[in-house]
């Protein structure tokens, strides 16, 4: 026991003292990854559907999925029969790692069990895993040993789907696994039924995740049934009381009320909020898991992703960019791009990111200004390239005297104060040194 420090109680009076610690808050930026089975046939109608949800997709005869699959599988291929296709075989987390902080994020979280039901790791209550099945290896264990070995700046999380959508035993279940074409029971290959779906097989794998691998970010998914309160206060509880104390969090999709931030999807709040979130989206117009289907050219641009972290650093949240590796292991080539141009733009302008707070004045001046600040600096981001000179119509903490430079460029800039506004002057070079958000340092 920590002296001082009582544990936490299975309790919503008690898990709700549990704050989002101080580097989740300084971090900004990290890489989600959703990686499974689906990869195999990563397949869904681009910008309409996520490709992680395939075989609910094929299950629905009134979604294109499931004519998708009668047509390149055919009618006896079943879901599961996708899973020796799911083969790693050319996996290297020491280059997933290394490409996330080439990329500038700050922390990674990996799918471990998706709705699908298929763990990631060597889960001990259940044969349906990518240990017993398809690749054969422990996927998370060598990512979090790549990760701890060769970037252990990176924190480490882990995302874990709460029901399973075929999963016999779960009473939130659609129903079990069947063929969708002849309505034929088909195996929920490796996993044995008749137990309790909670007590016997969610909540032992969620502990299986929180003791073996250590995670200081459980991404929880879905809610649903669950024995959250219990897990959690263990989660809490194990994190503080360990020797060298883990700072960890949990989000708001666990089933219960307690959490340390929010989650929207494929969206962002329009103003700051206070209280702790993080957005998450995928590279992929509508997408976490990968879709073969969507062109190159439909991915966010790395101006896209910039005005996004940006736009989401200046409201208080943290932005979780999610990629979806092939069955293989390999990340298409096209988010490896986009995470090394985002890397690019960090490399020159992370200072105005990493650590800061919103500004309480204001989050968003206009569609193309944002705010971000730091005890000793002010940081302007122009979402636009500026002209010759930029004016910023707002509060700004600048006096006469201070100094004024734009990130990337070496000399000192001019400014005036006009009537209140703050107007800068923006030489050529500097404008043209700049790419995706131009960021203006007043100290
Ligand atoms: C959702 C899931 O249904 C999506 O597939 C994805 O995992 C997203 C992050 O959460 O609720």
């Amino acid at each position: 026991l920590t002296l001082g420090v009582p544990d936490y109680q299975p309790t919503d009076a008690s898990l709700i003292t549990h704050q989002a610690p101080h580097w989740f808050h300084r971090v900004k930026f990290g890489i989600f990854i959703h990686w499974g089975v689906y990869a195999v046939p990563a397949w869904a109608p681009v910008g309409k559907q996520y490709a992680e949800w395939y075989w609910r997709h094929m299950d629905d005869p009134n979604n294109a999925t499931y004519a998708h699959h009668r047509e390149v599988h055919g009618e006896d291929f079943v879901y599961d029969d996708f899973i020796p296709r799911f083969t790693a075989g050319r996996y290297d987390p020491r280059s997933w790692v290394e490409l996330f902080r080439d990329a500038g994020a700050q922390y990674h979280v990996l799918t471990s069990k998706h709705h699908e039901g298929f763990a990631l790791w060597d889960t001990k209550v259940s044969d349906r895993s990518s240990v017993k099945l398809g690749p054969r290896r422990d996927l998370i264990k060598e990512l979090f040993d790549a990760s701890r070995q060769h970037t252990p700046e990176l924190h480490r999380g882990l995302y874990f789907s709460m029901p399973e959508w075929f999963n016999p035993d779960n009473p939130w279940a659609g129903h079990a696994p069947r063929n969708p074409y002849t309505g034929e029971p088909v195996p929920y290959t490796g996993y044995t039924a008749g137990k309790d779906y909670v007590k016997d097989y969610q909540a032992p794998q969620m502990l299986e995740l929180i003791h073996g691998y250590e995670p200081q970010v459980l991404w929880c998914d879905i809610g649903g049934v669950n024995d959250s309160h219990r897990v959690l206060a263990e989660y809490f509880n194990f994190a503080k009381n360990r020797p060298k104390p883990l700072e960890v969090t949990v989000n708001n999709r666990s089933g219960i009320g307690p959490h340390d931030f929010t989650t929207p999807e494929y969206e962002t709040y329009e103003n700051t909020v206070v209280a702790k979130w993080e957005a998450s989206r995928g590279l992929d117009p509508y997408s976490y898991g990968y879709n073969a289907a969507t062109p190159d050219d439909q991915y966010m641009t790395a101006e896209e992703i910039v005005h996004s972290l940006v736009d989401i650093v200046s409201k208080n949240g943290n932005f979780l960019l999610d990629i979806g590796p092939k069955a293989d292991g390999t990340i298409p080539a096209i988010m490896e791009r986009r995470l090394r141009e985002t890397g690019a733009w960090l490399k020159v302008n992370g200072e105005s990111i990493y650590g800061t707070t919103y500004w309480s004045r204001m989050a968003q001046l206009g569609e193309d200004l944002r705010f971000t600040v730091k005890p000793d600096a002010f940081y302007i981001h122009s979402l636009a390239k500026p002209g010759a000179t930029l004016t910023v119509e707002a509060p700004v903490p600048v006096r006469e005297g201070d100094k004024v430079t734009m990130l990337g460029y070496p000399r000192p800039l001019n400014f005036a104060l006009h009537n209140g506004a703050l107007v800068i002057d923006v030489p050529a070079a500097a404008r043209d040194a700049g790419e995706h958000a131009w960021v203006f340092k007043v100290t």
